[in-house]
């Protein structure tokens, strides 16, 4: 089969410099040569491809957009452009990335003490130390204020006590980024998984994500050094401020995988012959691709523009909402519908359309769930908040 080029039906790669361009073309050209031919494997196993980590912490794609500490500093469309390609491969390499860079990394780069940095960012950067976020508990998802972990301050220790729940990276962590409600309110710790009273436990019978590690974190009476705590995170609007810059990535992320699906169904239209004529020459299927194609270049111009904005400074969390909101909800329209155009042969793992359907499930439930970046939007046009009470 010919190799993947993307899809780029409005020329978007014109508005793209040379440097964008190059990091574009090696991770896709990663993607092709290391991960696509391993992650059947782990789709069917339930493991995350272990083996490709320290060439992505070689390659400099762990925390790829943060300055400092040997980081790339890359600009945030080059690392969008890095997300895309990650997903156009799996989900759940994609995942991986987002957690240990935009979650686990920058919560230190932006809250951390520079001893924190020093000690943590270069060796998280090679992949060296695996990092995880544990916010979300058994019954705390979509609103992480009702939180129940707690930390407790005794002596030079912090105690820290509670579940978090599906918790990516979890059972691979050597640092795991707990964020607990204290008597001044929610902060973030840092935590050596190796701490006592720490348990990870693998979370099994995944529909979706299978090729990532999905964890349960128990802590127990949990001791950490007084000094592991996040200095400069205070309240909900720490783990937020992470989140944003997860989500950012996550709306480049969800292009690649809808992409990867395109291409594919395109491919395959072309060369299914039904009635005595490629399945592409007929109308239906037709008007399936060109929704496909548009919904795509769409999207890709929402990111694009909003890299503009966050390379400018200026980018709002509604603004990210709305884009991740928007383009996983196509990428899951768009697997879909590839799906379709490939018949019975969609339903196997000879192709890629339903693996990226189950898996985006996933993305349209984490980070924020479709119906929480409505109301995130909602808010924001109308100036009336309709969560809760
Ligand atoms: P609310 O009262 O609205 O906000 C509390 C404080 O936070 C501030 N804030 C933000 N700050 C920065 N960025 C944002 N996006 C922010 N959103 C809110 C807000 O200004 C306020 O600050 P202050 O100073 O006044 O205290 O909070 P609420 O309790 O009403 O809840 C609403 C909220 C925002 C929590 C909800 O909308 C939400 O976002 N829920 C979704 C939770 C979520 O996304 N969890 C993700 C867990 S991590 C994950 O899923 C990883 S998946 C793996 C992968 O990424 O690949
Ligand atoms: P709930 O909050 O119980 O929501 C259930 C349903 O109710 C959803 O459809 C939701 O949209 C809807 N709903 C809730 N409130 C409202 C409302 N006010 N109005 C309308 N509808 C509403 N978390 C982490 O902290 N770290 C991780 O690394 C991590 N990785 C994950 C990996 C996977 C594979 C998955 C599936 C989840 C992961 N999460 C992680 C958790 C994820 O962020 C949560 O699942 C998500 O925030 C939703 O929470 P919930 O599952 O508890 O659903």
């Amino acid at each position: 089969m010919a190799a993947f080029e993307g899809v780029d039906y409005y020329a978007l790669d014109e508005l793209l410099n040379d440097e964008q361009k190059l990091v574009r073309d090696t991770v896709r050209e990663f993607v092709t040569d290391q991960i696509l031919p391993i992650i059947n494997e782990h789709q069917r196993e339930g493991t995350f491809p272990e083996e490709a980590l320290p060439v992505m912490g070689e390659m400099g794609l762990l925390g790829a957009n943060l300055e400092g500490y040997g980081l790339p500093g890359l600009d945030n469309i080059s690392y969008g452009l890095i997300l895309q390609e990650l997903e156009r491969g799996d989900s759940g390499v994609r995942s991986f990335v987002s957690v240990q860079g935009a979650l686990c990394m920058y919560s230190i780069w932006r809250f951390g003490s520079e001893a924190q940095k020093e000690q943590w960012l270069p060796a998280m950067g090679s992949g060296d130390v695996i990092a995880c976020f544990g916010l979300t508990e058994p019954d705390a998802g979509s609103d992480p204020g009702a939180m129940r972990t707690r930390a407790e301050r005794d002596g030079d220790e912090w105690v820290l006590n509670g579940v978090k729940y599906w918790i990516t990276n979890g059972n691979m962590a050597q640092l795991a980024i707990v964020w607990a409600k204290t008597e001044d309110g929610i902060r973030g710790f840092l935590v050596p998984t190796d701490s006592p009273g720490f348990t990870a436990n693998k979370v099994t019978g995944k529909y979706s994500l299978r090729a990532s590690d999905t964890a349960e974190l128990v802590l127990q009476g949990c001791r950490i050094p007084a000094a592991n705590m996040l200095p400069d995170a205070e309240g909900l609007k720490g783990p937020l401020t992470c989140l944003n810059q997860a989500r950012y990535g996550i709306a480049w992320g969800a292009v690649g995988a809808a992409m990867a699906c395109y291409d594919e169904a395109l491919r395959y239209a072309k060369n299914r012959i039904a009635f005595g004529r490629p399945i592409a020459a007929t109308q239906l299927m037709q008007e399936l691709l060109v929704e496909c194609v548009t919904e795509i270049t769409k999207a890709q111009l929402m990111c694009l523009r909003l890299g503009q904005l966050k390379e400018a400074g200026t980018v709002t969390p509604q603004q990210i909402s709305m884009a991740k909101r928007n383009n996983v909800r196509m990428a899951l329209n768009t697997a879909r519908t590839c799906r379709e155009i490939l018949g019975g042969n969609g339903i196997l793992d000879d192709y890629q359309s339903f693996r990226h359907m189950v898996n985006l499930e996933s993305v349209y439930t984490y980070e924020g769930t479709h119906q929480i970046h409505t109301l995130i939007v909602g808010h924001d046009i109308t100036g009336y908040s309709a969560f809760g009470e």
